[in-house]
Parts: structure tokens; C-alpha cells; sequence
């Protein structure tokens, strides 16, 4: 034994007082059996969260010339393909699933991290070099995790107002968590499995507080989530997994009705949920013209449409109204997680680019918002040439309200809400215009 064993010994026989000490940590409810149960939850759900999160990404067209504020993406767009128009709830299921889920499972991470908490405070803190690397392979899962959940929870409620760009910052932070995640999952998931089939679900669900004792403590005796010295129970493991289950279907109930048009006045966790007036605009207002100054001067009688392609044309609004209409029923699908379905009239894009000469091709959409974002937009040459992506200039057979973009927007079908533009000027056709 070299001095440094022995002084590392030494060290690891006298941790610092407080949570250092094992015996601080008593709770009877802490074992592999729980933390599985748990980790093994937030493996199928946290999946199904960042395979909707990368979709969400592809989702905007990051590939077309200025639609990606993100400078220095390097490899992080590896997978990215065109994103299609069929079905027309495709960004309305991935986004829901995403948000929803996303606030479902904040109180599973949050037990999943107190079954946990004592390893936090392991002593040594770190000893061989396997022992660093999980450390810092946790810190980014951890930290991942809860950068994630305040961002997304931070812009579901206020929309973008972030002193930096929530959409580079969620995805800087996604792929830490998944980096995290990817060395979690691979290290952990045998002994998961193995724990889990310790005990039975079935049997805990029956185990009142009265027979609810510790775990078995694992082989590793010194590295076990199982306390030392266990205080009694307050709560038995049932009870304590239908604190968490509770606790998940309490997000989902005022949640939920974000996305269902019949239960929007459930979803109290939604800003924009419930408030809005009654009649053929009555529906959720992202960004208000008032907020983006947008006047009924500006987007009145004086306004005009301006194309461009292979030559150039204006039109008023009556010029457009006298064109072919056609009408679909299609979602606005924000990424803040709410949506909904209208029925949109209007001039086919596709047609507005043969006005200019142009077969279908990729469009710089521009709207009258001087600043702020989304105020334009570019679509793929695939999203223009559906004869089902709009120029609306009505929504369930009136005018659009000058907060739903009058005097004319953009409806994309299975795209995200920020392709919707509102109160267009210009349409350019063609690549890189
Ligand atoms: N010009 C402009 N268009 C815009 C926005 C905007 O801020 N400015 N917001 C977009 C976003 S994020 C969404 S979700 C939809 C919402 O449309 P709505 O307010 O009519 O429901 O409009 C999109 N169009
Ligand atoms: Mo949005």
C-alpha cells in the first residue's frame, strides 16, 4: 500500500459531519427496488420527451437561410430532414406530447432525485478515475434535466422573454442532458433491471404502512441506497409512489386541456388558454397585434401584398378575395404546447407563385412586425407546393381579427405555429431570395 492509499483511506473514513455521514440519511423508503421503479419511468418517458424535443428542432426549418438563430450548431443538426405537411396534426401530437409530458414527469424526476440525494453526498466525493467520469456524466444528466424543465416551463408561461434565445439554449441544454442520459442509461439499466425484480409491484401496492419495511441492502454494502440505520416509516412505498402519481395527474388535469378544444377552460396552467372573446375569432392569441405594433393603419384599406419571383406583382385585398379561395380545417400548433383547430380560407401560396411565374419553390415570408421575432419566416419548397398551406384572410368564415393577422397570414399545415406568419407584406419565391 502506498502512502496515498493509506491517506485516501484515511480520508474516506472521516467524511465531514451532515449528509456526508450515511447515518444521516434514514429515510426506510430509499433502496435500488424505488429508484428503479422510478428511473426506469423516466426512461420511457424522458425518451419519448427528447425524441419529440429533436422533432420540434427539425420542425422549423433550420436548414433554410435565417430561420436558425442558432450560430454554432456544428453537428447538433446531423439528423435533420424536411419537414412534411401530411398529417396535419403531425406538429400538434410531437409538440403536445413534448409539453405535456414534459410537466407529467417534473414530479417523478423530483423523487427520482431524493431516492438519490445521498449519493450526491458520497465521501470520498471521488476516488478512481470510473468514479469521475459518472460524476461528471451526472452532473450533466442532472443539471440537463433541470435546466430543461425551468426553460421549457419558463417559456410556456412567458413566451420568449428570455434575455438570450430559449430555442438555442434548450437545444445547447438538450443535447448535455441526452450526452448525460445516453452514459446514465448504458451504466445503469442491468442493475435497474435486476432491482426491479425484487419485489413486486403488485405486492408493494398492497403493503400498508404497518408492514413497509427497508430493502434488502445490495452486495455493495458502502455504495447501498438502503440507510444504515433506517428510521420508521411515516408512509409506506405505495403511498409514497401515489404522492408522486398524484402529483403527475394533477400537471395532466390542468394541462391537458391546452390541446382540446372542449376542455380549454380546464387548462389553467396555460396563459393563453382561457381568456379570449367569444365568435369566429375566439381562439388563443399568441403575441397580440398591439404587443407586436401592428396598427389597423398599417394593416388597413392601405395595405397591399407585395410577390416576388419571376417578376413582381401587388395585390390589394380585394385582388385576393377575387382569386380562388379554398378552405381547410387546420391546427395552429404553438410550441409553447397549446393548440387548435380552425377552419382557414383563403389563396393557396402555390397559386400566389405562379401569379409571379414561379413553379413551387421555397418562400421568404415577411410580415409588417418591424421587431421581435417570428415577424418572418422562410417555408420549404415542400410546404408551398401543398395546395393546402394559405394565405388566409379567413378564419370559420369571417375576417381575420387584426390579432389573428388581418389583413392576411400564413396556415401551414403539420407545421409549428411559428411558420402561422401574421399580417404578411411580401412573399419572395425562390432558394436563397
Ligand atoms: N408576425 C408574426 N406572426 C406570428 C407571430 C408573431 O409574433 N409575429 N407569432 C407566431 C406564433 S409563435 C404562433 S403560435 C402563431 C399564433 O397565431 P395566433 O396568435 O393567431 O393564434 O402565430 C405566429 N405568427
Ligand atoms: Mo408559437
Amino acid at each position: 500500500m502506498t502512502i496515498l492509499d493509506k491517506i485516501a483511506d484515511r480520508v474516506a473514513e472521516h467524511p465531514p459531519p451532515g449528509p456526508f455521514r450515511r447515518r444521516s440519511w434514514r429515510s426506510p423508503l430509499r433502496g435500488p427496488w424505488l429508484t428503479s421503479v422510478l428511473g426506469l419511468t423516466l426512461l420511457v418517458g424522458l425518451l419519448v420527451v427528447i425524441v419529440t424535443g429533436l422533432l420540434s428542432y427539425a420542425s422549423y426549418n433550420p436548414n433554410l437561410a435565417g430561420n436558425d438563430p442558432t450560430v454554432h450548431r456544428g453537428l447538433l443538426g446531423f439528423y435533420l430532414f424536411s419537414w412534411p405537411t401530411h398529417p396535419v396534426w403531425l406538429y400538434r401530437l410531437t409538440q403536445s406530447l413534448h409539453v405535456t409530458l414534459g410537466l407529467v414527469l417534473v414530479p417523478v424526476v423530483l423523487a427520482k432525485l431524493w431516492s438519490v440525494i445521498p449519493r450526491l453526498f458520497a465521501w470520498p466525493p471521488m476516488r478512481t478515475v470510473a468514479q469521475v467520469v459518472e460524476r461528471v456524466s451526472l452532473l450533466m444528466l442532472v443539471g440537463g434535466i433541470v435546466f430543461e424543465m425551468v426553460t421549457g416551463i419558463l417559456n410556456i408561461q412567458l413566451f420568449y422573454a428570455f434575455p438570450f434565445s430559449f430555442y438555442t439554449a434548450h437545444l445547447f441544454g438538450a443535447w448535455v442532458f441526452i450526452a448525460g442520459f445516453v452514459v446514465h442509461v448504458a451504466v445503469k439499466l442491468p442493475k435497474a433491471l435486476r432491482s426491479v425484480r425484487r419485489r413486486r409491484l403488485r405486492d408493494e401496492l398492497r403493503t400498508p404502512l404497518a408492514r413497509t419495511a427497508p430493502e434488502e441492502r445490495e452486495a455493495d454494502q458502502a455504495d447501498s441506497l438502503v440507510p444504515d440505520s433506517p428510521a420508521p416509516p411515516t408512509m409506506s412505498r405505495r403511498g409514497a409512489l401515489a404522492f408522486v402519481g398524484a402529483g403527475s395527474l394533477a400537471l395532466l388535469a390542468v394541462t391537458v386541456g391546452q390541446d382540446v378544444d372542449p376542455l380549454r377552460r380546464t387548462a389553467l396552467l396555460a396563459p393563453h388558454g382561457h381568456t379570449y372573446p367569444d365568435g369566429p375569432n375566439g381562439f388563443q392569441v399568441n403575441k397580440t397585434a398591439k404587443f407586436r405594433g401592428i396598427s389597423s393603419a398599417k394593416a388597413g384599406d392601405s395595405w397591399s401584398l407585395q410577390l416576388r419571383g419571376a417578376r413582381t406583382l401587388t395585390l390589394t385585398r380585394a385582388d385576393l378575395l377575387a382569386l380562388d379561395q379554398r378552405t381547410y380545417r387546420l391546427p395552429i400548433a404553438c410550441v409553447e404546447g397549446w393548440s387548435t383547430e380552425q377552419v382557414w380560407t383563403g389563396v393557396p401560396l402555390r397559386d400566389l407563385a405562379a401569379k409571379v411565374g414561379m413553379a413551387p419553390a421555397e418562400v421568404f415570408v415577411e410580415s409588417l412586425q418591424k421587431a421581435g421575432s417570428f415577424g418572418s419566416v422562410r417555408l420549404s419548397s415542400g410546404q408551398v407546393a401543398d395546395g393546402r398551406t394559405l394565405l388566409a384572410l379567413k378564419v370559420n368564415g369571417a375576417d381575420l381579427s387584426l390579432d389573428h393577422g388581418f389583413p392576411a397570414r400564413v396556415i401551414v399545415p403539420a407545421g409549428p405555429g411559428v411558420h402561422n406568419t401574421k399580417w404578411v407584406r411580401r412573399l419572395t419565391f425562390g432558394a436563397g431570395s
